[in-house]
């Protein structure tokens, strides 16, 4: 009976493990006409127990992909490498306009508004992830 008790208490509680690094929310903005390059969004949440580094990411549809922040300043908007970038345990890192994005340049097709893109993440010492975002207009 008490097994039986809380392997229910595990089933409302969700005990199905976490990923270690879970990423949700991911899009990619439809770029302008007569534009290239385009960015990434999501958020990245840490599980793993331990701070982890993001050194860069990688796109099969992309020939150059790349870990933006983009900061004003004085009315300056600018874009800096974001890497690396260490997210500690527990630790959420939103990827959103304006900010950080996943910065994806010499693109090898078109897309449009409901394609999905794909990216890797990839980290100094793990396994990559990787991604899949829809394609959203602005
Ligand atoms: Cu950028």
């Amino acid at each position: 009976m008490r097994t039986c008790l809380l392997s229910i208490i595990l089933m409302l509680t969700g005990c199905a493990p976490r990923p270690a690094i879970e990423v949700t929310g991911a899009w990619v903005r439809q770029p302008p006409p007569h534009t290239s390059a385009t960015a990434g969004y999501l958020q990245l949440t840490n599980n793993s127990g331990d701070t982890v580094v993001l050194a860069g990411a990688r796109s099969p549809h992309y020939g150059r992909v790349m870990i933006h922040r983009t900061t004003t300043a004085d009315g300056v908007t600018t874009m800096r490498h974001a890497t690396p970038l260490r997210v500690g345990d527990s630790e959420t890192v939103v990827f959103e306009p304006g900010g950080l994005h996943v910065m994806l340049m010499q693109p090898r097709h078109s897309i449009t508004d409901g394609d999905e893109v794909v990216f890797e993440l990839l980290f100094a010492e793990r396994e990559p992830l990787t991604v899949t975002a829809v394609v959203r207009a602005p």
